[in-house]
């Protein structure tokens, strides 16, 4: 008898475990950002999960985190203890090295140039280095041209800029490029910048029209200079054995995922490029338009030699002829 009940006891504990998970097993996907929800990541984020959830009917969840420190967040991919992460692409060269010759200034002249060299197989051959790092390249994002902020400090050309302590992302090719031009570059992570600006421990920042508009950064500085100076990419990256773990729907759904995200990103940097310029100038900033962007090109080329160096002539040569 004891042997019977504990055959029953054992099939019904059985069949719960199965009720509990359901038909399918249900996935887990973590996935973070360091942007408020209305923004070019926030949006991106809620695209990914919304079609990842719909196409594989609830079996993959995906969870929105807000993160501070987007550095971080690529290195707790790496370790498995998140499984994906998005963001700005500025700190990514300090795992994946080779990414670091889209940071180069001046290197894409349009959004239509950015976007085409990211979608084409220079972009995915860049993705293609991930694997090697315990990363899944996913998709290429976009945070947008990173235009010059400052607080009391004006600017009409970029000598002007000389010995200006500016903040930067955690990004060498940046720093290297604002040192060429005389500017003292003072890296930090984001989530540290509003007090770094409040405190006037740097005199100014540079940072996209959705990320200034989005953190409200118009309230912490005066002027805002269309400068354009640099493309800065976004990322959507995984980590590459959950990512390999996945059935093929389900890494299909991660993938189609990925497509709506890039879509719901561009199509909302698009939109803070127009309307959000007057918004920020309705709130007060002053908003100026660069008509000597070539004097400021010829102040960050300095470095070009290095860069050349570093990447390959052949590989810049290539991206900027890119049709
Ligand atoms: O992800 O660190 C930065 O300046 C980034 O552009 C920002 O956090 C958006």
């Amino acid at each position: 008898l004891t042997r019977i009940t504990t055959l029953a006891s054992l099939t019904l504990a059985a069949g719960l475990t199965a009720g509990i998970s359901g038909a399918v097993a249900q996935t887990t996907l973590t996935v973070t950002h360091s942007s408020p929800a209305d923004s070019h990541f926030g949006v991106a984020a809620i695209a990914f999960k919304d079609a990842i959830e719909k196409e594989t009917d609830g079996g993959i969840n995906v969870v929105i985190q807000r993160v501070d420190n987007e550095r971080e967040a690529i290195e707790s991919t790496q370790l498995g203890a998140q499984e994906c992460a998005m963001g700005s692409a500025g700190p990514l060269g300090n795992f994946i090295p080779e990414t670091r010759v889209l940071d180069v200034p001046f290197l894409f002249d349009s959004y239509a140039h950015a976007r085409g060299v990211l979608d084409s197989e220079i972009g995915d051959e860049l993705l293609a280095k991930f694997d090697a790092r315990g990363l899944k390249g996913v998709a290429w994002l976009e945070n947008g041209f990173r235009n010059l902020t400052t607080g009391s400090k004006t600017v009409s050309g970029p000598e002007d800029m000389r010995g200006m302590k500016i903040r930067t992302m955690e990004n060498e090719v940046h720093m290297k490029a604002w040192q060429a031009a005389g500017v003292l570059p003072t890296p930090m992570a984001f989530s540290e910048l509003p007090s770094a600006l409040q405190q006037g421990t740097v005199d100014g920042q540079e940072n996209p029209i959705p990320v200034i508009l989005s953190n409200n950064l118009d309230m912490m500085q005066k002027h805002l200079y269309l400068t354009r100076h640099v493309y800065s990419p976004g990322i959507l990256l995984c980590n590459l054995d959950f990512f390999e773990g996945l059935d093929d729907a389900g890494r299909k759904a991660v993938q189609d995922g990925a497509k709506a995200a890039v879509v719901a990103n561009r199509t909302r940097v698009e939109q803070d490029e127009t309307q959000g310029i007057e918004t920020l100038r309705g709130r007060g900033i002053e908003v100026v338009e660069i008509t000597n962007r070539d004097a400021f090109r010829d102040a960050m080329s300095g470095a070009n030699a290095d860069f050349e160096a570093q990447f390959g002539a052949d590989l810049l040569k290539r991206i900027r002829d890119w049709k």
